[in-house]
Protein backbone atom coordinates (compact mmCIF):
# COMPACT_ATOMS: atom_id res chain seq x y z
CA UNK A 1 0.00 0.00 0.00
CA UNK A 2 1.15 3.30 -1.04
CA UNK A 3 0.91 5.80 1.67
CA UNK A 4 0.32 9.52 1.39
CA UNK A 5 3.33 11.64 0.33
CA UNK A 6 2.60 13.84 3.65
CA UNK A 7 1.01 11.48 5.34
CA UNK A 8 4.01 9.36 7.89
CA UNK A 9 7.07 8.96 6.40
CA UNK A 10 6.89 13.18 6.00
CA UNK A 11 6.47 13.61 9.88
CA UNK A 12 9.25 10.59 10.34
CA UNK A 13 12.30 12.86 8.35
CA UNK A 14 11.21 15.61 9.99
CA UNK A 15 14.87 16.05 11.59
CA UNK A 16 16.79 15.82 7.94
CA UNK A 17 13.91 17.90 7.13
CA UNK A 18 14.29 20.25 9.29
CA UNK A 19 18.35 20.25 8.87
CA UNK A 20 18.25 21.04 5.07
CA UNK A 21 15.43 23.56 5.59
CA UNK A 22 17.03 25.63 7.83
CA UNK A 23 20.43 26.14 5.46
CA UNK A 24 17.93 27.16 2.64
CA UNK A 25 15.78 29.17 4.82
CA UNK A 26 18.37 31.80 5.31
CA UNK A 27 18.85 31.89 1.53
CA UNK A 28 15.85 32.19 0.14
CA UNK A 29 14.18 34.32 3.20
CA UNK A 30 14.81 38.01 1.29
CA UNK A 31 13.19 36.35 -2.00
CA UNK A 32 14.40 34.56 -4.60
CA UNK A 33 17.52 36.05 -6.60
CA UNK A 34 18.84 33.96 -9.07
CA UNK A 35 22.56 34.01 -9.27
CA UNK A 36 25.68 31.96 -9.18
CA UNK A 37 26.41 32.48 -5.65
CA UNK A 38 22.47 31.43 -5.01
CA UNK A 39 23.55 28.18 -6.76
CA UNK A 40 26.90 27.32 -4.61
CA UNK A 41 25.07 27.93 -1.44
CA UNK A 42 22.31 25.80 -2.12
CA UNK A 43 25.13 23.00 -3.65
CA UNK A 44 26.79 23.49 0.42
CA UNK A 45 23.66 23.34 2.30
CA UNK A 46 22.96 20.04 0.37
CA UNK A 47 26.39 18.48 0.92
CA UNK A 48 26.53 19.77 4.53
CA UNK A 49 22.90 17.87 4.53
CA UNK A 50 25.18 14.43 3.80
CA UNK A 51 23.35 14.30 -0.03
CA UNK A 52 27.18 13.69 -1.33
CA UNK A 53 29.03 16.01 -3.35
CA UNK A 54 28.46 14.28 -6.59
CA UNK A 55 24.69 14.31 -5.97
CA UNK A 56 24.73 18.12 -4.79
CA UNK A 57 26.53 18.92 -8.23
CA UNK A 58 24.37 17.33 -10.59
CA UNK A 59 21.44 18.68 -8.52
CA UNK A 60 22.23 22.38 -8.75
CA UNK A 61 23.45 22.07 -12.34
CA UNK A 62 20.02 20.87 -13.24
CA UNK A 63 18.82 23.72 -10.94
CA UNK A 64 20.81 26.35 -13.25
CA UNK A 65 19.66 24.71 -16.46
CA UNK A 66 15.80 24.63 -15.81
CA UNK A 67 16.38 27.95 -13.84
CA UNK A 68 17.08 29.43 -16.87
CA UNK A 69 14.44 28.38 -19.07
CA UNK A 70 11.75 28.28 -16.48
CA UNK A 71 12.76 31.51 -14.26
CA UNK A 72 11.29 30.50 -10.96
CA UNK A 73 10.42 33.64 -9.00
CA UNK A 74 9.60 31.95 -5.37
CA UNK A 75 11.44 29.58 -2.90
CA UNK A 76 8.30 27.57 -3.04
CA UNK A 77 9.23 26.81 -7.17
CA UNK A 78 12.69 26.36 -6.30
CA UNK A 79 11.94 24.01 -3.61
CA UNK A 80 9.62 21.93 -6.60
CA UNK A 81 12.60 21.30 -9.19
CA UNK A 82 14.60 20.27 -6.11
CA UNK A 83 12.75 17.96 -5.49
CA UNK A 84 12.08 16.78 -8.59
CA UNK A 85 15.99 16.25 -9.48
CA UNK A 86 16.18 14.89 -5.97
CA UNK A 87 13.95 12.14 -7.16
CA UNK A 88 15.39 11.42 -10.37
CA UNK A 89 18.67 10.01 -8.78
CA UNK A 90 16.77 8.25 -6.29
CA UNK A 91 14.21 6.64 -8.60
CA UNK A 92 16.94 4.12 -10.36
CA UNK A 93 17.05 2.51 -6.80
CA UNK A 94 13.28 2.09 -5.89
CA UNK A 95 13.35 -1.77 -6.87
CA UNK A 96 10.73 -3.72 -5.08
CA UNK A 97 11.93 -7.29 -3.63
CA UNK A 98 10.43 -10.22 -5.57
CA UNK A 99 10.89 -13.06 -3.61
CA UNK A 100 8.94 -15.35 -6.21
CA UNK A 101 11.60 -16.49 -8.44
CA UNK A 102 13.27 -19.37 -6.06
CA UNK A 103 11.40 -21.34 -3.90
CA UNK A 104 12.96 -20.81 -0.78
CA UNK A 105 14.22 -17.34 -1.55
CA UNK A 106 17.11 -16.74 0.18
CA UNK A 107 18.09 -13.87 1.71
CA UNK A 108 21.73 -13.16 3.73
CA UNK A 109 21.23 -9.95 6.05
CA UNK A 110 24.47 -8.25 6.36
CA UNK A 111 26.10 -5.68 8.22
CA UNK A 112 27.89 -4.15 11.06
CA UNK A 113 26.81 -4.21 14.73
CA UNK A 114 23.85 -2.17 15.96
CA UNK A 115 22.77 -1.23 12.73
CA UNK A 116 19.29 -3.31 12.92
CA UNK A 117 19.81 -6.31 10.99
CA UNK A 118 17.58 -8.32 13.61
CA UNK A 119 15.04 -5.86 13.47
CA UNK A 120 14.73 -5.61 10.52
CA UNK A 121 14.36 -9.64 9.33
CA UNK A 122 11.57 -9.18 12.14
CA UNK A 123 9.89 -6.55 10.20
CA UNK A 124 10.45 -8.14 7.07
CA UNK A 125 9.10 -11.78 7.84
CA UNK A 126 6.12 -10.10 9.15
CA UNK A 127 5.60 -8.03 6.27
CA UNK A 128 5.95 -11.33 3.93
CA UNK A 129 3.72 -13.55 6.29
CA UNK A 130 1.19 -11.10 5.77
CA UNK A 131 1.23 -11.30 1.98
CA UNK A 132 0.98 -14.70 2.99
CA UNK A 133 3.89 -15.90 2.16
CA UNK A 134 5.32 -18.77 4.03
CA UNK A 135 8.49 -17.56 6.28
CA UNK A 136 11.89 -19.02 8.66
CA UNK A 137 14.30 -17.69 9.89
CA UNK A 138 17.87 -18.29 10.85
CA UNK A 139 19.81 -18.12 13.95
CA UNK A 140 23.13 -17.10 12.17
CA UNK A 141 24.77 -15.07 14.76
CA UNK A 142 26.12 -17.47 17.01
CA UNK A 143 28.81 -14.81 18.14
CA UNK A 144 26.64 -13.32 20.96
CA UNK A 145 24.39 -15.53 22.87
CA UNK A 146 21.51 -12.90 23.00
CA UNK A 147 21.02 -12.51 18.98
CA UNK A 148 19.80 -16.27 19.09
CA UNK A 149 17.36 -15.50 21.73
CA UNK A 150 16.62 -12.49 20.30
CA UNK A 151 15.55 -13.85 16.76
CA UNK A 152 13.41 -16.48 18.56
CA UNK A 153 11.31 -14.34 20.57
CA UNK A 154 10.52 -12.55 17.45
CA UNK A 155 9.82 -16.12 16.01
CA UNK A 156 7.82 -17.17 18.86
CA UNK A 157 5.72 -13.32 18.63
CA UNK A 158 5.50 -13.87 14.77
CA UNK A 159 4.26 -17.75 15.19
CA UNK A 160 7.46 -18.09 12.96
CA UNK A 161 9.93 -20.71 12.85
CA UNK A 162 13.54 -20.46 13.89
CA UNK A 163 16.61 -22.25 13.06
CA UNK A 164 19.19 -22.06 15.45
CA UNK A 165 21.83 -24.03 17.17
CA UNK A 166 23.97 -23.04 20.53
CA UNK A 167 25.81 -20.15 21.05
CA UNK A 168 29.22 -20.40 19.70
CA UNK A 169 28.51 -22.77 16.79
CA UNK A 170 29.51 -22.53 13.23
CA UNK A 171 27.23 -19.99 11.30
CA UNK A 172 27.21 -21.31 8.28
CA UNK A 173 26.03 -24.63 9.44
CA UNK A 174 23.43 -23.15 11.02
CA UNK A 175 22.69 -21.27 7.44
CA UNK A 176 23.18 -24.88 5.66
CA UNK A 177 20.75 -26.40 7.98
CA UNK A 178 18.07 -24.02 7.87
CA UNK A 179 18.13 -24.11 3.74
CA UNK A 180 17.93 -27.96 4.23
CA UNK A 181 14.56 -27.53 6.56
CA UNK A 182 13.54 -24.40 4.59
CA UNK A 183 13.85 -26.63 1.25
CA UNK A 184 12.08 -29.37 3.03
CA UNK A 185 9.10 -27.64 4.30
CA UNK A 186 8.43 -25.49 1.10
CA UNK A 187 9.06 -22.56 3.06
CA UNK A 188 8.46 -19.48 0.30
CA UNK A 189 11.43 -17.24 2.29
CA UNK A 190 14.84 -18.02 4.19
CA UNK A 191 15.79 -15.46 6.26
CA UNK A 192 19.37 -15.46 7.69
CA UNK A 193 20.75 -13.16 10.11
CA UNK A 194 24.59 -12.85 10.84
CA UNK A 195 27.01 -11.43 13.50
CA UNK A 196 27.55 -7.79 13.12
CA UNK A 197 30.94 -7.10 12.27
CA UNK A 198 32.70 -3.84 12.11
CA UNK A 199 34.00 -3.94 8.54
CA UNK A 200 37.31 -3.50 9.76
CA UNK A 201 37.39 -7.10 11.65
CA UNK A 202 38.52 -9.36 9.53
CA UNK A 203 38.20 -12.65 11.10
CA UNK A 204 34.63 -12.24 11.42
CA UNK A 205 34.14 -11.09 7.71
CA UNK A 206 35.87 -14.25 6.35
CA UNK A 207 33.21 -16.16 8.63
CA UNK A 208 30.44 -14.23 6.35
CA UNK A 209 32.25 -14.90 3.04
CA UNK A 210 31.97 -19.18 4.67
CA UNK A 211 28.28 -18.63 5.00
CA UNK A 212 27.88 -18.11 1.08
CA UNK A 213 30.36 -20.43 0.04
CA UNK A 214 28.91 -23.64 2.21
CA UNK A 215 25.59 -22.32 1.42
CA UNK A 216 26.48 -22.27 -2.41
CA UNK A 217 27.07 -26.19 -2.34
CA UNK A 218 23.50 -27.04 -1.58
CA UNK A 219 22.97 -24.94 -4.69
CA UNK A 220 25.12 -22.51 -6.45
CA UNK A 221 22.00 -19.89 -6.99
CA UNK A 222 22.67 -18.95 -3.06
CA UNK A 223 22.18 -16.54 -1.38
CA UNK A 224 19.42 -15.31 -4.19
CA UNK A 225 20.41 -11.85 -1.93
CA UNK A 226 22.72 -10.21 0.40
CA UNK A 227 20.94 -7.22 1.41
CA UNK A 228 23.26 -5.05 3.30
CA UNK A 229 21.38 -3.29 6.33
CA UNK A 230 23.08 0.38 7.13
CA UNK A 231 21.69 2.55 9.71
CA UNK A 232 21.35 6.72 8.56
CA UNK A 233 22.69 7.46 11.10
CA UNK A 234 26.20 7.16 10.96
CA UNK A 235 25.90 9.12 8.10
CA UNK A 236 29.24 8.75 5.29
CA UNK A 237 30.17 6.20 7.14
CA UNK A 238 27.74 4.06 5.53
CA UNK A 239 28.96 4.67 2.44
CA UNK A 240 32.64 2.86 3.72
CA UNK A 241 30.13 0.21 4.86
CA UNK A 242 28.92 -0.47 1.60
CA UNK A 243 32.27 -0.65 0.23
CA UNK A 244 33.82 -3.08 2.51
CA UNK A 245 30.78 -5.21 1.99
CA UNK A 246 30.78 -4.99 -1.35
CA UNK A 247 34.34 -6.28 -1.84
CA UNK A 248 33.80 -9.29 0.76
CA UNK A 249 30.82 -10.78 -0.03
CA UNK A 250 29.25 -8.81 -2.82
CA UNK A 251 26.05 -6.81 -1.74
CA UNK A 252 22.44 -7.05 -3.99
CA UNK A 253 20.30 -4.56 -1.78
CA UNK A 254 20.29 -2.40 1.29
CA UNK A 255 18.12 -1.71 3.76
CA UNK A 256 18.54 1.66 5.72
CA UNK A 257 17.17 2.05 9.02
CA UNK A 258 17.07 4.22 11.92
CA UNK A 259 15.43 7.76 9.14
CA UNK A 260 13.54 8.36 11.93
CA UNK A 261 15.64 9.93 14.59
CA UNK A 262 18.58 11.03 13.10
CA UNK A 263 19.09 14.69 10.84
CA UNK A 264 21.36 12.78 7.96
CA UNK A 265 18.40 11.21 6.08
CA UNK A 266 20.18 12.84 2.79
CA UNK A 267 22.62 10.34 3.04
CA UNK A 268 20.08 8.08 1.05
CA UNK A 269 20.63 10.15 -1.97
CA UNK A 270 24.77 10.13 -1.48
CA UNK A 271 24.08 6.23 -1.06
CA UNK A 272 21.73 6.35 -4.49
CA UNK A 273 24.63 8.14 -6.82
CA UNK A 274 27.56 6.21 -5.41
CA UNK A 275 26.45 2.62 -5.65
CA UNK A 276 23.18 2.44 -7.86
CA UNK A 277 22.07 -0.43 -5.61
CA UNK A 278 18.37 -1.14 -5.04
CA UNK A 279 17.15 0.12 -2.00
CA UNK A 280 14.66 -2.08 -0.78
CA UNK A 281 13.52 -0.71 2.26
CA UNK A 282 13.54 1.89 5.02
CA UNK A 283 13.14 1.81 8.78
CA UNK A 284 11.30 4.43 10.57
CA UNK A 285 11.36 3.45 14.08
CA UNK A 286 11.32 0.78 16.16
CA UNK A 287 7.51 -0.68 15.95
CA UNK A 288 6.96 -3.57 13.46
CA UNK A 289 4.91 -1.18 10.99
CA UNK A 290 8.08 0.98 10.67
CA UNK A 291 9.84 -0.61 7.54
CA UNK A 292 8.22 0.77 4.79
CA UNK A 293 9.09 0.06 0.95
CA UNK A 294 11.58 2.43 -0.77
CA UNK A 295 9.77 4.82 -2.71
CA UNK A 296 11.83 7.29 -4.65
CA UNK A 297 9.31 10.36 -4.92
CA UNK A 298 7.80 9.92 -1.71
CA UNK A 299 10.91 10.17 -0.13
CA UNK A 300 12.27 12.99 -2.30
CA UNK A 301 8.48 15.14 -0.70
CA UNK A 302 9.39 14.27 2.66
CA UNK A 303 13.20 15.41 2.37
CA UNK A 304 12.18 19.54 1.64
CA UNK A 305 8.82 20.86 2.57
CA UNK A 306 6.30 22.33 -0.09
CA UNK A 307 7.01 25.62 1.03
CA UNK A 308 9.43 26.75 3.40
CA UNK A 309 8.28 27.31 7.31
CA UNK A 310 6.13 23.94 6.87
CA UNK A 311 7.28 21.81 9.14
N1 LIG B 1 14.52 4.33 15.78
C1 LIG B 1 14.79 3.22 15.11
N2 LIG B 1 15.41 2.20 15.73
C2 LIG B 1 15.68 1.08 15.03
C3 LIG B 1 15.36 0.96 13.65
N3 LIG B 1 15.77 -0.27 13.24
C4 LIG B 1 16.34 -0.87 14.31
N4 LIG B 1 16.29 -0.07 15.40
C5 LIG B 1 16.81 -0.33 16.76
O1 LIG B 1 18.21 -0.51 16.70
C6 LIG B 1 18.65 -1.36 17.75
C7 LIG B 1 19.58 -2.46 17.22
O2 LIG B 1 18.84 -3.30 16.38
P1 LIG B 1 19.25 -4.82 16.07
O3 LIG B 1 18.24 -5.31 15.10
O4 LIG B 1 19.45 -5.61 17.31
O5 LIG B 1 20.66 -4.58 15.35
P2 LIG B 1 21.71 -5.67 14.78
O6 LIG B 1 22.84 -5.71 15.75
O7 LIG B 1 22.17 -5.14 13.46
O8 LIG B 1 20.99 -6.95 14.64
C8 LIG B 1 17.37 -1.92 18.40
O9 LIG B 1 17.13 -1.21 19.60
C9 LIG B 1 16.29 -1.62 17.36
O10 LIG B 1 15.02 -1.45 17.93
C10 LIG B 1 14.70 2.06 13.00
O11 LIG B 1 14.39 2.07 11.80
N5 LIG B 1 14.46 3.17 13.78
MG1 LIG C 1 21.41 -8.80 15.42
Amino acid sequence: MQEKPRGGLFSRLSKTRENLTSGLSGLFGRGVKLDESLYEEIEDQLIMADLGVEPAQRICNALRDRSKIEKPESAEALLAILTEQISAILEPVEQAMDTGQQQPYVILMVGVNGVGKTTTIAKLARRLRDEGKSVMLAAGDTFRAAAIEQLQTWGTRLSIPVIAQQHGSDAAAVAFDAYQAAKSRNIDVLLIDTAGRQHTHGDLMEQLAKMARVLQKADPELPHEVMLTVDAATGQNALSQIEHFKTIIGVSSLSVTKLDGTAKGGIIVAIAEKFGLPIRFIGVGESMDDLRPFVARDFARALLPEKLGDK
